[in-house]
């Protein structure tokens, strides 16, 4: 397979679309008749706020940081009493040109701008949720869209990374290069360890398929070495419906 057809692009069917029911108009927007997209891999996710930091991490600190994580967590949607309802459906597709076809399935960012500007688009379905300040005034917006799509080649490799690890896709399917891991690792309240801690969670065995990208960040940390790129980023896939 050559490099145009491994083209792929993370989507991700948020809460607000899951209580609305209309993923299956989803699935159905961005078959592969459509965008020429096809499945290579996916799954159920309850997002926790560790993996939300990571996936909107270049938002941090704007006025709507803290609105788009309860979004994304499920919290804008579900109450306390129905958390067990709090999940995205992450979905990784491929084919040449889905990062685009499917941007331009999903339509504009804002909901608004989506039913002016590319009526028939899945977020013209989306809607806007005023934000207040203490006093009331409305400061801006929370975008319930529906859905995330990668915008870029770099963002859907550290999305996809951030999701997935290389296991959820049938081999001949995997984008980005991998390596076996030859350690065990453990992680636990943003540390790393080679053996069992009480607590810790198990990311990693001798044997496991890996993305180099992620063993090369873990040995470094290891190694107490200068590390390129975010422990939290690695470890957060592996951390994924685990508590
Ligand atoms: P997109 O690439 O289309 O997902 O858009 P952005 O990266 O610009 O925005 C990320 C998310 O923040 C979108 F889901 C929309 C949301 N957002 C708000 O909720 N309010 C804003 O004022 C701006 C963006």
């Amino acid at each position: 397979m050559d490099k145009k057809q491994l083209e792929q692009s993370l989507v991700l069917i948020k809460p607000d679309a899951l209580k609305n029911s209309i993923t299956g108009f989803i699935f159905s927007q961005l078959s592969e008749v459509h965008t020429g997209a096809r499945f290579a891999a996916a799954k159920v996710v309850n997002v926790t706020r560790f993996l939300a930091e990571e996936h909107y991490a270049e938002h941090k600190g704007k006025m709507f940081y803290e609105y788009l994580l309860d979004h994304i967590m499920g919290k804008a949607h579900y109450s306390e009493q129905e958390n067990w309802k709090r999940r995205v459906i992450a979905i990784v597709y491929q084919g040449t040109g889905v990062l685009n076809a499917i941007r331009s399935t999903a339509g504009p960012t804002n909901p608004h701008e989506a039913r002016e500007e590319r009526p028939g688009c899945i977020r013209a379905l989306g809607t806007l949720v005023p934000v207040k300040d203490a006093k009331g005034n409305v400061i801006g917006n929370r975008m319930d869209n529906l859905i995330h799509a990668s915008a870029t080649t770099a963002d859907a490799e550290r999305e996809i990374k951030l999701w997935f690890v290389p296991d959820d896709f049938p081999p001949l399917m995997r984008a980005y290069e991998t390596e076996i891991c030859t350690t065990h690792y453990y992680y636990k309240d943003g540390q790393l360890y080679d053996a069992y801690e009480p607590d810790s969670t198990f990311l990693l065995a001798p044997g496991d398929v890996v993305w180099k990208t992620d063993l090369a960040i873990l040995q470094s940390y290891a190694r107490n070495e200068p590390v390129e790129g975010r422990l939290n980023a690695v470890v957060a896939k592996y951390l994924i419906n685990k508590n």
